[in-house]
């Protein structure tokens, strides 16, 4: 700051001094040379403006004197790195949906301003499963998941800023998938083809055997049933265990061949 007096001597010598706006003392004024100098590190993030009044004053008394403003804008550095809005997310998704179906959005904070505080986000490792868009934060499938063969998987995710120099968030936030059971595959018998022995002349409701399918789905109900024609047995629905409905005759018939089938309705 600068000031002049057309007076000469005492009346002519002028002081300065900050008389408003010194926010925490962040500024002092050299009395004789009106230099304005910085005593603290400004944070834009807390004050990004002072507005300081300086008064300069002749030496003389009754003094005389005027006052100025002196307006400092508090300029950006990258100092702080984003922020996550939360740190974990869980979402649940069916399996076998499209590629590029929407599973959750991820998202962080930047206090600073302008490219300090553009955010990128990225996956922390690549994943074949998911991708990211790094603007949006929104995570989508790369392909139909299968519940049979992942259940679940987490992702880490990160952010950073496009300031110079990049920061990047502290920590990943993590991503959990779960991947929803969907009824979409068939179940299947083991042990197949069942050959089974069982004496003549037996009474009805024998037991010949058993017919045992797995299905991998959790979701859906084995149901049992004999599809060729057969009258002389019985396979019960839900367990799958053959038994005779007649006593049967070797002398009459000493083999029988059927089908069984199962169902995951
Ligand atoms: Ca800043
Ligand atoms: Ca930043
Ligand atoms: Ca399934
Ligand atoms: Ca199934």
């Amino acid at each position: 700051m600068f000031a002049s007096d057309a007076d000469a001597g005492p009346a002519g010598d002028i002081r300065y001094s900050i008389i408003g706006g010194n926010v925490d003392g962040s500024f002092s004024i050299n009395a004789q040379t009106g230099d304005v100098i910085l005593m603290n590190r400004l944070d834009r993030e807390t004050l990004d403006f002072y507005d300081i009044v300086i008064r300069a004053e002749d030496n003389v008394v009754p003094s005389r004197s005027a006052t100025a403003h002196l307006t400092v804008y508090v300029g950006d550095s990258n100092d702080n790195s984003p922020q996550w809005s939360q740190l974990q997310y869980s979402q649940s998704l069916l399996e076998g949906l499209p590629a590029n179906t929407v599973v959750t959005q991820v998202s962080a904070t930047d206090i600073d301003l302008g490219m300090n505080a553009k955010l990128q986000y990225y996956l922390a490792t690549p994943s074949q499963y998911f991708w990211i868009n790094q603007t949006t934060g929104q995570i989508y499938t790369s392909m139909p998941l299968d519940r049979e063969q992942m259940e679940s998987i987490t992702l880490n995710v990160m952010v950073r800023d496009l300031g110079n120099p990049q920061r990047n968030s502290a920590q990943p936030a993590t991503v959990m998938v779960t991947v929803l059971d969907v009824n979409d595959t068939p179940p299947t018998f083991t042990g197949i083809p069942y050959n089974f022995e069982v004496a003549e002349n037996r009474p009805s409701g024998t037991s010949v055997g058993q017919a045992t399918a797995q299905d991998p789905d959790t979701i859906g109900t084995l149901v049992y049933s004999i599809l060729s024609q057969t009258s002389n047995f019985f396979i019960d629905s839900t367990t799958g265990r053959i038994t005779t409905i007649n006593s049967l005759d070797r002398e009459q018939l000493s083999n029988y061949e059927f089908e069984v089938q199962v169902t995951d309705g």
